[in-house]
């Protein structure tokens, strides 16, 4: 039995904003930073995160800067740098990636793996990431560690910054049920209120009500999830790549391309080559969508959608030349591209 419990760890980097921002100015560790908005207290905007330090004052996300304001006058306010933050994201995801490919991205600054396969301890694992993510970002996560991803999120949370907590099964009772309510995942500001109106405050007291009655509160499917996610039950795999929405190819031309048999070739090689991709990653597609830049730079896409889904390079070169034929060609044409969509 043992042997077929999934080991998923959850980690999330701790007050991730500010982390990065502390990390390219050391002149701001040891005070209160708070990032949000323009980094102007005294301009509309929420507070997106702040240190520890700030923490201490009763700052948190989501409060507006000027309430932050009011608790933290001292602090440092700086602006949102998206850039920045998603550089560092994709850094430590790369470092996760590496320990183990089977990674489910769960936002800027957290993500869940699926170690079960792995030939090593959870605690030599988490070890390696943590050393890993500081190495390359010098920044830190804690990890939670349980056999769903239910229970390793709410772990990962339990001993920040910098920590490291394994839960499992044995542990809901005496740690997860006297949690309140609003730490089970998908229990948001709405199910909280109309859980505390009937007296339903913890984790624990949710176990102990009936399905049929968190069915008659909830409705059948989040009646049915709050039954299960009380007691610790999540079967939910980890949701690994995303599939491709729509597989294209373009090119712009060296020079600007006035010869329709050169469009035609050219249009011809770019869905051979969208064909190549479908049938090698086993798509076929009902829409096909053709773009064409002008040397002004005026762009214009036709598509075409079909009944059925096709990957036969006769039918879906008519296709794409169908959408070709709707677009008046009276200028030099800069760029060009066709893209598959509608994918089964
Ligand atoms: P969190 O992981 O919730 O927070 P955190 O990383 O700042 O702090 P902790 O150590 O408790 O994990 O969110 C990650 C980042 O997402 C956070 O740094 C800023 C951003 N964020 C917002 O912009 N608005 C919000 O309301 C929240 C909660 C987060
Ligand atoms: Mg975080």
């Amino acid at each position: 039995m043992n042997s077929l419990k999934r080991r998923i760890f959850h980690i999330d980097m701790d007050a991730f904003f500010a982390a990065v921002e502390e990390k390219r100015r050391p002149e701001l560790v040891g005070k209160p930073v708070i990032i949000g908005g323009r980094g102007d207290p005294f301009r509309r905007g929420v507070v997106a995160t702040a240190n520890y330090e700030a923490r201490k004052y009763g700052v948190h996300s989501a409060m507006p800067l000027k309430t932050a304001y009011r608790l933290c006058p001292h602090a440092v306010y700086l602006p949102v740098d998206y850039d920045a933050y998603s550089a560092a994201s994709d850094k430590f995801k790369n470092v996760l990636t590496d320990v183990c490919p089977r990674m489910e991205s769960g936002g800027i600054d957290e993500a869940y793996l699926d170690i079960t396969d792995i030939d090593d301890t959870s605690e030599n694992i988490a070890r390696r990431i943590k050393i890993g993510i500081r190495n390359t970002t010098g920044l830190t996560c804690s990890v939670g560690i349980a056999p769903n991803k239910l229970l390793a999120k709410i772990a990962s949370e339990m001993k920040k910054p910098d920590g490291l907590t394994i839960l499992t099964e044995e542990d809901i009772k005496d740690t997860i049920w006297p949690l309140p309510v609003r730490k089970l995942y998908g229990v948001g500001p709405k199910t909280e209120a109309r859980l505390h109106e009937i007296n339903i405050v913890t984790i624990g007291h949710i176990a102990g009500m009936s399905q049929e009655r968190l069915i008659t509160e909830f409705g059948d499917s989040y009646g049915r999830y709050l039954y299960d996610a009380a007691r610790g039950i999540d079967e939910s795999p980890l949701i690994t790549h995303w599939e491709p929405k729509s597989i294209s190819r373009e090119i712009t031309f060296q020079t600007d391309v006035k010869d329709w048999q050169v469009i035609a070739k050219t249009l011809a090689a770019l869905t051979k080559d969208v064909i190549a991709d479908m049938v090698s990653n086993g798509y076929k597609a009902r829409t096909f969508t053709v773009k064409v830049r002008f040397s002004d730079f005026r762009t214009l896409t036709r598509a075409t959608t079909l009944h059925d889904f096709i990957d036969s390079e006769e039918e879906v070169r008519k296709a794409v030349f169908s959408c070709l034929k709707k677009i008046q060609l009276d200028k030099r044409v800069r760029l060009l591209g066709v893209r598959a969509s509608n994918l089964s």
